[in-house]
């Protein structure tokens, strides 16, 4: 009875164990910039990950447009993700974006609408759409799309977080508004990992 104890005990911590190597944790980093004004609002992704396909996730994303402002400037959302875009400002606000990472045939334009309505998107094209406002052409904002639950945006100071990663080999990637896409390679452990990026234009 007593080893029968002992084994489940061991077994038992063996998974725990197995479980903490497999759960990783955060990326933390910095971006750098060259040439670009600020650090902030640079998108840190982890790029699609070969043999892996995540679900749309069912929790919608908001994108405010308030004081003639998109807010958030930038958004990243997970590919299949339902953008609500809500207006708060008394005055109509139209959404449209004329490309998807360029790509002219994904342009779409939702209308305009008043204070306090909602109108629904579901991204699953991978790439930045460029959001603009054809009633204010001072509005703009983005929606990054990316293959993976694995994001951030950067703060004003370039830092960033991508929570609960599991451990693995993985690709990062930047997007940001004026400078060009970074990469790197980055192993996640079960300490995590900790890296720099430098954005330049
Ligand atoms: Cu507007």
């Amino acid at each position: 009875m007593k080893n029968a104890c002992r084994i489940a005990l061991l077994s038992g911590a063996f998974v725990l164990f197995l479980a903490g190597t497999m759960q990783g944790g955060e990326i933390k980093g910095k971006v750098n910039v060259q040439g670009i004004k600020s650090a902030e609002n640079i998108a840190v992704y982890v790029d699609a990950i070969a043999g892996k396909d995540f679900p749309a996730p069912s929790q919608h994303v908001t994108i405010d447009q308030k004081q003639m402002k998109f807010a958030p400037h930038v958004a990243v959302v997970q590919k299949g993700t339902t953008v609500e875009f809500l207006n708060s400002d008394p005055v109509g606000h139209n959404v449209y974006w004329p490309s998807i990472s360029g790509n002219k045939k994904l342009a779409h334009n939702l209308g305009t609408w008043p204070k306090g309505e909602r109108k629904p998107f579901q991204f699953n094209d991978l790439g930045a759409a460029s959001l603009l406002c054809n009633v204010h052409p001072e509005m703009s904002g983005y929606v990054v799309v990316v293959a993976t639950p694995y994001f951030a945006v950067t703060d004003k100071d370039g830092n960033f977080v991508i929570k609960d990663v599991p451990a693995g080999h993985y690709t990062l990637k930047t997007w940001s508004e004026e400078g060009k896409p970074a990469t790197l390679a980055v192993d996640v452990t079960a300490a995590g990992a900790s890296v720099t990026l430098t954005v330049s234009k």
